[in-house]
């Protein structure tokens, strides 16, 4: 008998894709890695990116009762790139995470502006969705996979991202007392190396979510292979006072491209969620993600099922040894940059 495998840990909509460009009020090649947050009246709101006919990409948003059916799809676009005043949106604003942020009484949405010196991590406010106060570039390229965290810790904002370096791409955390001005860098959570899944490069998917144990983070891995990249997701824990210190990690990946539409698109073998909605009962979570660079799906699991795998298939991550694989035990400090 041929092991079984689990039931998946997040369930895709029978539906998916649940929007595409064919759904859009106007021309675009692609619509995919969507920002998403429940509004006041429990109307879902995504904020598409779209990536119009000359590759370059804008967001607009798409509204719907249920977040399954029925979109109402703004007929033009909410937020384009603004080249005129913001020079590094050039090439276009990618890969928006919003977080409602009650201090303020606004959404913050961080995206990837692409500048002529790669990707940068910038950041907008809102209230409505109409009107957006630009911030500009808070971490300079190559930096993306961006979100700011719903509330200061100890006094200040913290933002998560994920800036490149010589030796790999891993998720750093920021912090700021004016949402501009950002310092105190702490590595938060390393691509391990060799053959597993998320070596070499990791990034944050969609904002983290705040548990009584902690930030529980869904990260993307990015394995080369000689026919692409292979983006597959998985699941770690965070200190809630403490968000550089990681409390547990997965070992195994959780959501990997399985479907045809996951498998075959603009760039196959994707899935990159970028934003969640946490039901009114608190546990059900909805994923709404990018598929193959091309559509945009939707995947449910709970809050509390994905403690539990973490509790039964994670590892504390403590310091990593000398000379220990990659995959060994870790410690908090002491990692190599
Ligand atoms: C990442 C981002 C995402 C994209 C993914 C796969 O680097 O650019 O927008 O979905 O690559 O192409």
């Amino acid at each position: 008998m041929p092991p079984v495998r689990p039931n998946p840990l997040l369930t895709r909509h029978s539906g998916n894709p649940i929007l595409t460009a064919d759904h859009w009020p106007y021309l675009a090649n692609t619509v995919f890695n969507p920002g998403a947050t429940l509004l006041p009246d429990g109307t879902t709101l995504l904020l598409c990116r779209v990536e119009d006919m000359r590759g370059h990409s804008h967001f607009t948003v798409a509204r719907s009762k249920d977040g399954i059916s029925n979109w109402e799809i703004e007929s033009e676009p909410t937020f384009m790139a603004d080249f005129e005043n913001y020079p590094e949106e050039i090439w276009g604003v990618e890969d928006p995470r919003i977080t409602f942020v009650p201090e303020l009484d606004q959404y913050a949405i961080v995206y990837t502006s692409y500048s002529r010196g790669g990707p940068g991590v910038s950041m907008a406010l809102t209230r409505d969705f109409h009107t957006f106060e630009r911030l500009g570039v808070v971490m300079p390229p190559e930096d993306k996979d961006a979100a700011l965290l719903p509330r200061r810790i100890n006094g200040e904002w913290a933002l998560i991202h994920r800036p490149v370096g010589w030796l790999g791409a891993h998720m750093w955390i920021s912090y700021s007392n004016d949402l501009k001005h950002w310092g105190a860098h702490k590595l938060m959570l390393e691509a391990r190396r060799g053959a597993w899944w998320d070596a070499n490069k990791i990034g944050l998917c969609n904002p983290p979510i705040e548990t009584p144990r902690g930030w529980l983070v869904i990260y993307h891995g990015v394995r080369p292979t000689a026919a692409g990249s292979l983006y597959r997701l998985g699941l770690a824990l965070f200190d809630l006072e403490s968000p550089e210190t990681c409390l547990i990690r997965g070992d195994d990946w959780v959501f990997a491209a399985h479907e045809g539409y996951e498998r075959v698109g603009d760039v196959g073998n994707v899935v990159f969620p970028c934003g969640h909605v946490v039901d009114p009962d608190g546990d059900t979570l909805r994923v709404y993600y990018g598929a193959a660079d091309h559509c945009i799906a939707l995947a449910t699991t709970r809050i509390s099922a994905l403690m539990e795998w973490l509790d039964s298939h994670g590892r504390h991550y403590v310091v990593r040894e000398q000379g220990d694989d990659e995959g060994g035990p870790y410690r908090n400090h002491d990692k190599q940059l």
